[in-house]
């Protein structure tokens, strides 16, 4: 299993499931929400890229935070293993088991509970889809904080779980912002209400932040009130080519500059990423078939006046072509064209699991030296593998993704530790926006102190004694 080979052995504290265990579980859930049929246990089994794989035998699909609170409280006592799951679209395994861990999958809980539309405040379950939020909000006139490729899958509970970033981040930043209150179950059942839809709250330690971005480690999130901005009626999307990344970080400087308060991503890609997309995704289109350039760059704007939008982002174009930044580039002239963009930029991924074998690499690094482990790496590997960088530019989020045939140990260890060791050295973080989970769970040190790690694993500790919640992820082995 390439980089998800873990040394880890079983923890033996856990307890194995009995015919006992089953029986509970069908009191408390009734027989439609304990599966055991193959099929589907197969598919909660493993993830995204199929590159990781447990052994449960059991997946749970609770219908209230009570059914959470009794299934986490008789697992706590029975010291039955336990993997929260959201939509499974996580990209550092995570969301399935390592073991024999039984699945709580959150699918079940996907209610939208009220929508306050003066504030713009959305209140619903952790198992909502992405996608169906994003839909039911712009019924209201607001739209989603946060947009990713994998909408059509993710729960919003995964998204808080993994304080996912995405394509909106830099103009409506994070989760931690922009989640105003949550309901958790902890390890031991009790429920956890902090579900407010307050913007200003400062009454003693803000707890819920310790549930964004724990990775079902801390507890079970099972409601959740989120900020919704208001959708503005005029949206205008860019595809460019830039001849080399210094031109790209410029092209950022100039867009912060003067496409100021309209713009709402900023996205680059590298011309692998592009033959990528082009060989292996269906029915899209290369928007600037004759530019032989290296890079490419989406830009995103949103506002409230379309003809002032269209001309700002028209002048910007033409001021950036001038000036040598961008050698090419085409403004959408319709929905369809805009989402043959997007389709390309969010599709990357896609395209990079039809490969084989896929190293993905998650980075925050300044960005004037984002561009440079991609260079790097691509020499280290002299053509044994395809690398491909693209991400969040406007967010100094580099996507290095490392493509094979077939994973191949010889291939990993010219990656690893020198991708972790560099980024390290950069100051960066070896996880941007999508989490450690099981993949990076012993390299947390290349982005956080010794003692950020102790205290982590005391809270841990504190939350979750007898370890049953997500074992084996986020934290080392040795703070717990
Ligand atoms: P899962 O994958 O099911 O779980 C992720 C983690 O959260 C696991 O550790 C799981 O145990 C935990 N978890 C899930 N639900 C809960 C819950 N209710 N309570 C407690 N713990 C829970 N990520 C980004 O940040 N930005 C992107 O742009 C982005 N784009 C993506 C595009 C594609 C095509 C794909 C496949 C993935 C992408 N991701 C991205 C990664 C992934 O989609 C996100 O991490 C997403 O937030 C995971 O949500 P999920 O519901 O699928 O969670
Ligand atoms: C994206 O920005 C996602 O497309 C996925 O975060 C990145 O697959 C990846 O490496
Ligand atoms: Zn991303």
């Amino acid at each position: 299993f390439g980089s998800a080979a873990t040394q880890i052995q079983r923890n033996p504290a856990y307890s194995e499931l009995t015919s006992d265990d089953v029986s509970y579980f069908k009191s408390i859930l009734g027989d439609n929400g304990v599966i055991q049929d193959e099929d589907r246990i197969t598919v909660a089994n493993v993830d995204w890229m199929g590159k990781y794989r447990g052994a449960s035998q059991l997946l749970l699909l609770p219908k209230s935070s009570v059914e959470v609170s009794k299934i986490l409280s008789y697992c706590n006592t029975r010291r039955l293993a336990v993997v929260p799951q959201g939509g499974n679209t996580g990209l550092v395994g995570g969301s399935v088991p390592v073991y024999d861990e039984v699945i709580v999958s959150l699918a079940g809980m996907n209610k939208i509970i009220s929508f306050d539309n003066v504030n713009g405040i959305l209140t619903c379950e952790a198992g909502c889809v992405l996608e169906n939020l994003s839909t039911f909000v712009e019924n209201e006139g607001c739209i989603m904080p946060l947009d990713l490729g994998a909408k059509g899958s993710c729960h919003i509970g995964g998204n808080i779980s993994t304080n996912a970033g995405g394509l909106r981040f830099i103009r409506y930043g994070s989760l931690h912002g922009n989640v105003l209150g949550l309901e958790a179950v902890l390890a031991d059942g009790t429920i956890l209400d902090m579900l407010t839809t307050l913007r200003k709250d400062n009454t003693g330690y803000d707890l819920k932040h310790l549930f964004i971005g724990s990775e079902g480690s801390l507890g079970v999130v099972t409601k959740i009130s989120v900020l919704t901005p208001a959708k503005l009626p005029s949206t205008n999307v860019a595809f460019l080519s830039c001849n080399d990344y210094t031109s790209c970080q410029k092209l950022l400087l100039a867009a912060r500059r003067n496409l100021g308060e309209i713009l709402s991503a900023f996205e680059f890609m590298d011309n692998n990423c592009i033959d990528l997309a082009m060989r292996h995704l269906e029915g899209v289109q290369n928007p600037l078939p004759a530019s032989q350039t290296k890079f490419y760059v989406l830009i995103e704007t949103t506002g409230s006046d379309e003809s002032y939008d269209k001309t700002k982002l028209e002048a910007f174009l033409l001021r950036s072509m001038e000036d040598g930044l961008v050698t090419d580039g085409v403004i959408a002239q319709d929905i369809s064209q805009a989402s043959n963009f997007w389709r390309i930029r969010e599709g990357i991924s896609e395209a990079s699991v039809k490969v084989g074998a896929v190293h993905k690499y998650d980075l925050s690094i300044p960005v004037e030296k984002l561009y440079d482990i991609v260079e790097e790496m691509r020499s280290r590997l002299g053509g044994k593998a395809e690398v491909l960088g693209y991400g969040h530019l406007g967010d100094g989020n580099l996507h290095l993704n490392i493509l094979s045939s077939k994973y191949d140990n010889n291939i990993l260890a010219q990656i690893e530790p020198f991708v972790y060791e560099w980024t390290s050295a950069q100051r960066g973080s070896i996880s941007a926006e999508h989490g450690l989970g099981l993949m990076k769970a012993e390299k947390i040190h290349f982005s956080k102190s010794p003692e950020a790690v102790q205290l982590m694993g005391s809270i841990k500790k504190l939350l979750d004694p007898n370890l049953i919640l997500n074992p084996y992820k986020v934290l080392p082995q040795s703070v717990l």
